[in-house]
């Protein structure tokens, strides 16, 4: 009997002693995020990603913007899809720099994500002006598929070779004129007039040739400048007119739809070259997925826009076919100018697919 309790007793010590050897070897070992999941069945504890990848993602309008509702589409779908793995983290309202400062830092691997529009990305490859030519698109159904077609893909693909990962291509939209000085029903009416325009040698040309006095400035800056009225107008999509309130500052709208104004949803190629393939696909899907939510919510807005800008004191013109025509009268030289550095098979493509 006694032989049997001195085994016994050695037995249990032994047990003791192991365990607690194993459990300060684990809690020495694991990373922090299982450490929380020690509770967990073995199963799910398995899938809790040992280390969360932040992403970072900057924009230029604020948080009102069709565009920040797309993002948080995108949030939810690729931290969702994750399981966690991801954090997807949003700044609007140029905190981390304009369209151009932000693209440099996608290069650079120190921003992972931004959405700028189509103008300032003939930065990096002048192809992209072609999206850019004025009265290029009918409408936007027209856009998409040119867009979401062969073409588009070619042009997002292109950018790899600048360090950026091309996504998706989501909608900033149609832009129509303001200014604080007077209605314009003709390019005539705008003979005079400082216009702030994208960074841009399309959009420069184009509003050279109706007449005005262009001037390229950053996002960021734009609200002030016409505040202290350092320029008499710009040149926006409806929906950002009146979310970033420009009508506080500004009071003759024309509606020119004068060019039609993509975004690209891009990542640093960096990043994206670091991500296992599931991680890739998840994130392309939801470029995708979160592109078609930001083209529904800004159409759906822009319905109501040009009543929130009357109601909101500004003067909307509306013009006819024949004075918009004047418009495009002015600009019809523009794609020719710039068929060299375009190139025009590229401006032949896309004319013969809008044609389709
Ligand atoms: O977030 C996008 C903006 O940075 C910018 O592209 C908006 O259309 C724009 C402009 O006029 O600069």
């Amino acid at each position: 009997m006694k032989k049997y309790l001195r085994v016994l007793s050695t037995v249990l010590i032994l047990t003791l002693v192991v365990s607690l050897v194993a459990a300060c070897g684990s809690s020495q070992s694991q990373p922090q995020s299982q450490q929380q999941n020690t509770n967990q069945p073995a199963e799910q504890s398995s899938q809790v990603p040992a280390e969360k990848k932040i992403i970072k993602v900057g924009i230029g309008l604020n948080e009102q913007s069709p565009q920040y509702q797309g993002l948080l589409k995108f949030k939810e779908l690729v931290e969702g899809g994750s399981n966690g793995k991801f954090e997807v983290q949003l700044y609007a309202n140029s905190q981390l720099g304009d369209d151009t400062k932000m693209m440099q830092s996608l290069r650079m691997g120190t921003l992972e994500m931004t959405c700028p529009s189509t103008a300032p990305i003939a930065g990096l490859n002048k192809q992209f002006m072609v999206f850019d030519l004025p009265f290029l698109f009918p409408n936007e159904q027209v856009a998409d598929r040119v867009l979401d077609g062969p073409i588009g893909q070619k042009l997002l693909d292109s950018l790899s070779a600048s360090g950026i990962k091309g996504l998706a291509y989501w909608e900033n939209g149609y832009r129509d004129l303001t200014n604080s000085v007077k209605e314009v029903k003709s390019p005539a009416d705008l003979k005079g007039l400082k216009i702030r325009t994208m960074e841009n040698p399309v959009h420069l040309a184009s509003f050279r040739a109706m007449g005005a006095n262009p001037t390229p400035m950053p996002f960021g800056e734009l609200f002030t400048a016409m505040q202290q009225k350092t320029i008499d107008g710009q040149e926006n999509p409806l929906t950002t007119i009146y979310l970033q309130k420009f009508y506080e500052v500004q009071k003759y709208v024309t509606l020119t739809h004068h060019f039609y104004s993509p975004f690209v949803f891009m990542m640093s190629q960096k990043f994206w070259d670091e991500l296992s393939k599931e991680d890739q696909d998840l994130i392309q899907k939801a470029a995708l997925e979160a592109g078609a939510y930001e083209r529904q919510v800004n159409r759906e807005q822009m319905a109501k826009m040009e009543q929130n800008l009357k109601d909101a004191g500004m003067v909307v013109t509306e013009l006819t076919e024949e004075q918009r025509q004047a418009f495009v009268d002015a600009t019809k030289d523009v794609a020719s100018q710039f068929e060299n550095e375009i190139g025009k098979d590229i401006i032949a493509e896309v004319m013969a697919e809008i044609q389709k």
